[in-house]
């Protein structure tokens, strides 16, 4: 079983040497200087490939479901590449985040823009990666018929991620504290558009356009679909949450920040909700500080709460709120006609099974 997975991994992997080097024989083919070629390479190698791949081996599996078969090589090829596309824009994200939220470490090491002689650089580092998407989506998918759909994904996620974005941080002030602004309504809308569409949506949206499943102006699968995968990526940036607060960095990989950076997090929502008033003057007072002990404080005081055993009614509903949304989707066997492409069960399953008591 384990011997599998990492086997289905490596083979994933695989493909990113082969996308990374299209990337360098381009800038090489422009002439640009050999350091340039150096760094996009640094670039890349860096912040593309050592985190868990979720989002980028969800594609291929799920093209594999949707399909109901195993893969030729060039539709492995294609599906790893919308899979690595899925991890670039990830990076491109990573790599902008942690330099808004000034955190530390990533996937166990310094963040990119803290690393020695990057700095603000970084940010036009986060904008080639991105850029990286649609020179390999154009030279590998121009001519399929779905092409300017997977365009039109990866757009309207960017755009829905950096709303998230936007309303993350500016639910989070700097300079100013004030715990009544969050609510779990907010939170909500905040991790929604800033982690589902883009981490769940997307992987299954670009394997159900390679699949040729077509859009419906009635029961489209594609809003079923989301109907499922958004409400399973607002779990997973709860999970995130939690886990910022409560692993420690070695196991996480990274330094959690939310409490010093006066996030709009699922844990403070719920510390609020259960707090006696001298409670919630310790949160006020110590909540958003750029202070190692106030934010001890703070984690001393969720521990009081009980927001570890919160967390895990929060999962088992969860759990069992998304299998029931799972299960709108019609059983295998219930099918239309022979060959039929459809939406299965099993691509969501898989994908809530990855990511259920994840501990990082
Ligand atoms: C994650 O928010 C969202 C994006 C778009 C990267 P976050 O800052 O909680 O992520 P992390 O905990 O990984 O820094
Ligand atoms: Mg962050
Ligand atoms: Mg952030
Ligand atoms: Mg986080």
């Amino acid at each position: 079983m384990a011997d599998a997975k990492a086997q289905k991994r490596q083979k994933f992997e695989s493909v990113f040497p082969i996308l990374r080097d299209e990337l360098l024989a381009y800038l090489k083919q422009e002439g640009m200087p050999e350091d340039a070629i150096t760094w996009y390479q640094r670039n890349l190698d860096y912040n593309v490939p050592g985190g868990k791949l979720n989002r980028g081996i969800s594609v291929v599996d799920s093209v594999e479901i949707l399909k109901g078969r195993k893969l030729t090589d060039d539709e492995y090829f294609k599906a790893a590449l919308l899979g690595w596309g899925v991890e670039l824009l990830q990076a491109f994200f990573l790599v902008s985040d942690d330099m808004m939220d000034q955190s530390v470490t990533r996937r166990s090491q310094p963040c990119w823009f803290r690393v020695e002689g990057v700095n603000l650089i970084a940010i036009n580092d986060s904008f080639m990666l991105e850029g990286a998407i649609y020179y390999l989506l154009k030279k590998h998918f121009r001519s399929e018929p779905y092409y300017v759909h997977i365009l039109e994904a990866f757009h309207d996620t960017t755009f829905q991620t950096e709303i998230g974005q936007l309303i993350d941080l500016i639910t989070a002030p700097e300079d100013h504290v004030d715990l009544s602004k969050f609510s779990l309504a907010k939170h909500q809308k905040i991790v929604i558009y800033k982690t589902a569409y883009y981490s769940f949506y997307l992987p299954v949206a670009l394997a159900m356009y390679m699949s040729g499943i077509p859009h419906s102006s009635t029961n489209d699968p594609y809003e079923l679909a989301q109907k499922i995968l958004v409400p399973l990526g607002e779990y997973f940036q709860v999970q995130d949450d939690f886990l910022d607060f409560a692993t420690p960095p070695e196991v996480l990989g990274k330094v959690g920040t939310d409490i010093i950076d006066n996030k709009c997090s699922w844990c403070i929502n719920v510390a609020l909700a259960l707090a006696t008033p001298a409670q919630r003057k310790i949160l006020d007072d110590n909540y958003g500080l750029k202070d190692k002990a106030a934010e001890a404080r703070v984690k001393a005081l969720y521990e009081e709460l009980g927001i570890r055993q919160k967390y895990a009614e929060y999962e088992e509903g969860a759990y069992k709120r998304i299998i029931g949304l799972i299960e709108t989707i019609p059983p295998e066997g219930a099918e239309v006609g022979a060959g039929d492409v459809r939406l299965r069960r099993e691509v969501f399953k898989v994908f809530l099974d990855k990511i259920y008591k994840r501990q990082k």
